[in-house]
């Protein structure tokens, strides 16, 4: 996920950002965005956190085609104070920071083919859009998401992004979270998926984590095949108090020390949540 680059290409502004032109997405483009929205809203209704379902509603989201990024701030701006940017891709870390901090999304503006349906090389509209959008409606996650960029922009000064983005890619792309007696989805990327949309609840495969700090941010990833684990957080406050509420510049220094972990290797000390289908959270956990 990172770019080197320093300059915008041609046609970007300064920091990155480009116009979204909705006008000229073709109906073929917008019929893409429908099929892939119906396609995750029949499998999210059961799995996605029901903020991510209220958050479409209230984003005005379930209308039909791409969303067009001025009125999908209108209304973010009103609820929590973010915005959506558009942008031509990946752009480099600090730039991704300096706009979280300052509660604006960047998203992609194009969209994958309707040959494509499964395949990104960068993400695109319906990823970011589609993906992350919908819970920046929530209060609490729209304080995580900008605590994360001001964490940003504190860890490239002591040299700790890799430490740092895989605090992002375990909870705000590949997060799982408790419901009551159900584990639901929340991470972009598996929001986004039909595949991993249904493996990361489904399959007896994947260990799933109670989420730790330190264990998360020693924990490397894979980014071209499904998780070989989730980690799970109790709720939105909990993640936020416990991660970007903490200073990180002694935490980095103590990790510095310690080695990598792999991401397929379950550790004694991970509390685990049980695979779908066998007995009630309540009873494995002793809660
Ligand atoms: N750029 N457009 C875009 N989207 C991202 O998710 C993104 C990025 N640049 C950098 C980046 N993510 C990651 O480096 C950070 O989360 C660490
Ligand atoms: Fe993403």
């Amino acid at each position: 996920m990172t770019q080197n680059a320093l300059l915008p290409p041609a046609g970007a502004a300064s920091d990155w950002t480009i116009p979204q032109r909705w006008a000229r997405y073709t109906d073929a483009e917008h019929a893409v965005w429908d099929q892939l929205y119906a396609r995750q809203m029949g499998l999210l209704a059961e799995r996605a956190v029901p903020d991510f379902l209220s958050g479409v509603v209230a984003l005005g989201m379930n209308a039909p085609g791409i969303p067009d990024f001025e009125l999908l701030s209108t209304r973010l701006q009103r609820l929590t104070g973010w915005s959506v940017v558009a942008v031509p891709g990946l752009v480099p870390d600090e730039v991704f920071f300096e706009h979280l901090a300052n509660r604006r999304f960047v998203a992609g503006n194009f969209i994958r083919s309707a040959e494509q349906l499964d395949y990104l090389q960068e993400p695109d509209v319906f990823h970011d859009v589609f993906g992350h959008v919908p819970l920046l409606a929530h209060p609490v996650y729209a304080d995580y998401m900008q605590a994360y960029g001001r964490g940003g922009l504190r860890a490239m000064r002591f040299g700790a992004i890799h430490k740092l983005a895989r605090l992002y890619w375990h909870t705000v792309e590949f997060g799982l979270i408790r419901d009551g007696e159900r584990l639901r989805l929340f991470g972009a990327g598996i929001l986004s998926s039909f595949g991993e949309s249904q493996y990361a609840l489904d399959d007896p495969a994947p260990p799933r984590i109670a989420f730790d700090l330190r264990r998360v941010m020693r924990t490397e990833y894979v980014i071209d095949h499904f998780q070989s684990h989730y980690f799970v957080i109790d709720s939105f406050e909990d993640l936020l108090h416990n991660t970007l509420e903490v200073d990180f510049g002694p935490l980095y220094a103590e990790l510095e020390g310690l080695p990598d972990l792999q991401p397929s290797a379950a550790l004694p000390s991970d509390v685990l949540y049980p695979a779908p289908g066998s007995v009630p959270l309540s009873s494995a956990l002793g809660a």
